[in-house]
């Protein structure tokens, strides 16, 4: 597994900026987007926050509240399972493995539509050439 890896990359990012409160979502956007968000799907028909930012092999977690909403992703490369059905009341979480942005859609109510931009796992470190 790479989980080791990860930590000892964020142990010298953090340690680089140095002072910011890890975890933050206030300041300002220095640093590696978070491994893991929230996304509320609302009673007001949307999803909030879009969109929103992770790193590769991050989750999201959708959060069905009282109105029920479904996830449907735009059919692009990489794009996890979709999240069918009439969802009220539960989570439902989803990884992304690879860098992109990824629109979604629920279902029950056209027009309401997020996005979700998975960021490189991490920046700046060991270019290997022919990246980005
Ligand atoms: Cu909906």
């Amino acid at each position: 597994m790479i989980s080791r890896q990860y930590a000892l990359t964020f142990l010298a990012i953090l340690s680089a900026c140095g002072g910011g409160a890890a975890g933050s979502t206030t300041g300002p956007s220095a640093g590696p987007p978070p491994m893991t968000a929230t996304v509320n799907a609302t009673p007001d028909i949307a999803f909030n926050p879009s969109p929103v930012q992770i790193v590769s092999g991050g989750t999201i977690t959708f959060a069905f509240g009282s109105v029920a909403h479904n996830v449907y992703f735009d059919a692009v490369s990489g794009a996890p399972a979709d999240i069918p059905g009439n969802n009220a009341g539960t989570s439902v979480s989803r990884t992304f493995a690879s860098p992109g942005t990824y629109g979604y859609s629920c279902h029950i109510h056209p027009g309401m539509r997020g996005s979700i931009v998975v960021g490189a796992t991490t920046t700046g470190d060991t270019p290997m050439g022919g990246g980005y």
